[in-house]
């Protein structure tokens, strides 16, 4: 099997993927040319100049933001180590946990500070509440940006289901993870480095089951690592239906940045792309596709979330997902 799926990632970057994200201006941009060249073909791609033209891109800076939003109360994710939703060692339970940050609700004005004084201040501070949170939370910033992403929305025939806007500190990192959505993910301010891997390297992505966790800051700078209520000692028949639902979460292991080869050798087998989105640039990401995400400081971002299709290529995605589920439930047996 593992043959099969060696000849599969070296078809999927030979005959499709490459070794490198392509790029274009968004003039040569059209809704059907976009749709065609990339979503269709799940195929990423760096479009230049994609967000230069909104007023955001002159705009959004330390004081402006601060004028605008600084009374406003808004929800931070607060780390030690500034990985939000990821997998982490806890000291006292000696396990592994997914761990959730710390949200904290804070006037703009005191994050402003925060981040810009990250020596003075515990804790890795960033803003990246993922659900519209700047349709449904921080109106007041969209006259300076578009709704929607013009070419995308016509691609897609659909508006986008969420709006969400980034801004934190360069040691927030995102960890490997896929979403179910078209992403455009546009950069206004400093940049984002990307690490993707096609929805074809999924058998080299090592998962596992984690008990869910959120960090407390007990004081200031001590951090602890709380598991979620469910994270009881019942063996998992014993759960009530709900409480089974959310005791474990699938999540990946591996960090692309510090791979243990030790732990995870077949990640060697893996096709990383690599591309950094500079301010005025855009991303499109596209649905399943892993991506690792790390960020300049302060750098300030918005991405636009369509509802992906569940087409033909998700059925052959989920198909692979379960081949290498059952592959490595026969390892472990054997
Ligand atoms: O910018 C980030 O830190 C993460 C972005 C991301 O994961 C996403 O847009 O799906």
């Amino acid at each position: 099997m593992e043959e099969l799926f060696k000849c599969l990632t070296v078809e999927a970057q030979e005959f499709h993927y490459g070794t490198s994200v392509p790029e274009v201006s968004v003039n040569d941009i059209s809704p059907l040319g976009f749709y065609r060249s990339y979503v269709s073909s799940n195929q990423p791609v760096l479009i230049r100049n994609a967000c230069r033209h909104w007023p955001a891109f002159h705009k959004w800076n330390k004081e402006y933001l601060s004028s605008k939003l600084g009374g406003k109360e808004t929800f931070v994710a607060v780390t030690p180590n500034g990985y939000a939703d990821a997998v982490a060692f806890d000291l006292v339970t000696k396990k592994e946990y997914f761990v959730m940050p710390e949200e904290k609700k804070i006037k703009f004005s005191e994050f402003m500070e925060v981040l810009h004084n990250p020596t003075q201040y515990h804790g890795i501070y960033y803003l990246q509440r993922q659900n519209s949170n700047l349709t449904d939370e921080l109106p007041e910033l969209l006259e300076d940006i578009e709704k929607d992403i013009p070419w995308a929305t016509e691609a897609f025939g659909t508006l986008p289901d969420a709006v969400n806007f980034w801004i934190g500190d360069k040691r927030a990192v995102t960890s490997m993870h896929k979403d179910p959505y078209e992403n455009v993910y546009c950069v206004v301010n400093g940049y984002k480095d990307f690490i993707l891997h096609p929805p074809t390297d999924r058998p080299w992505i090592p998962y596992k089951n984690y008990p869910t966790a959120t960090y407390r800051e007990e004081s200031p700078g001590m951090f602890s690592i709380k598991p979620s209520a469910h994270d009881h000692e019942l063996p998992k028949h014993e759960l009530p239906d709900d409480k089974y639902e959310t005791h474990e979460i699938p999540w990946i292991s591996i960090d692309p940045l510090a791979p243990d080869y030790d732990k995870y050798p077949s990640y060697k087998n893996a096709s990383p792309l690599h591309v950094r989105v500079q301010a005025g640039d855009a991303l499109f990401l596209p649905s399943l596709w892993y991506h690792h995400v790390r960020q300049s400081h302060a750098c300030i971002a918005v991405n636009f979330w369509y509802d992906m299709q569940y087409d033909v290529k998700y059925i052959y995605h989920k198909f692979l997902d379960t081949l290498v589920e059952r592959q490595n439930y026969f390892k472990k047996e054997v």
